[in-house]
């Protein structure tokens, strides 16, 4: 196919984790769970404001700490859901995502990196504090995914909506 040349597309998105200390009012552990696990955590790619991102995102790779059982996780899109692995556990650890868009793009899949907070973190004792009250940790990050001069029938993929 032919590219729409000097056409630049870019589309939002979210990537990041959120966790949350077990405990028993506000968050018990579920049966099953380690003795020494001491979070639920998720991680997650996105549409900012939920907005769809499956026209353009097929599936992501999540790939946990070997620590964790089967810790290569492939999330397929479903339409209009996010790509979420939800897990528990006791460290924070870097998190490789890989995106995998979907083929009428022709784009090789590209990986982000992510570190996985479960404690609260931030420049100040408010922020922690801020964190602590809440009740969970959130780290998230917006980004824009651009397609530089996409193919034409990709084009109209992303400009349908
Ligand atoms: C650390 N570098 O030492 C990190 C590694 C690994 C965290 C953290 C295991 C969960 C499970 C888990 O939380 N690993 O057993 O499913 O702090």
């Amino acid at each position: 196919g032919k590219r729409v040349k000097g056409v630049q597309i870019y589309r939002p998105f979210i990537y990041g984790t959120t966790a949350r200390p077990f405990d028993e009012k506000t968050n018990p552990k579920p049966p099953g769970v380690p003795d020494d696990h001491t979070h639920s955590w998720t991680v997650f790619v996105k549409g900012v404001e939920d907005t769809d991102i499956t026209y353009w995102l097929r599936r992501v790779q999540f790939k946990l700490h070997e620590s964790i059982p089967n810790h290569v996780r492939m999330v397929e899109s479903e339409p209009g859901k996010a790509f979420v692995v939800n897990e528990t556990g006791w460290g924070e650890f870097e998190i490789a995502i890989k995106l995998y868009y979907v083929s009428e793009s022709g784009e090789k899949p590209q990986t982000l990196y992510h570190h996985l907070r479960l404690h609260p973190y931030g420049r100040t004792e408010e922020e922690k504090e801020q964190m602590r009250l809440n009740g969970e940790v959130i780290s998230w990050t917006y980004e824009e995914q651009l397609f530089n001069e996409p193919y034409e029938a990709f084009y109209e993929i992303l400009t349908a909506g």
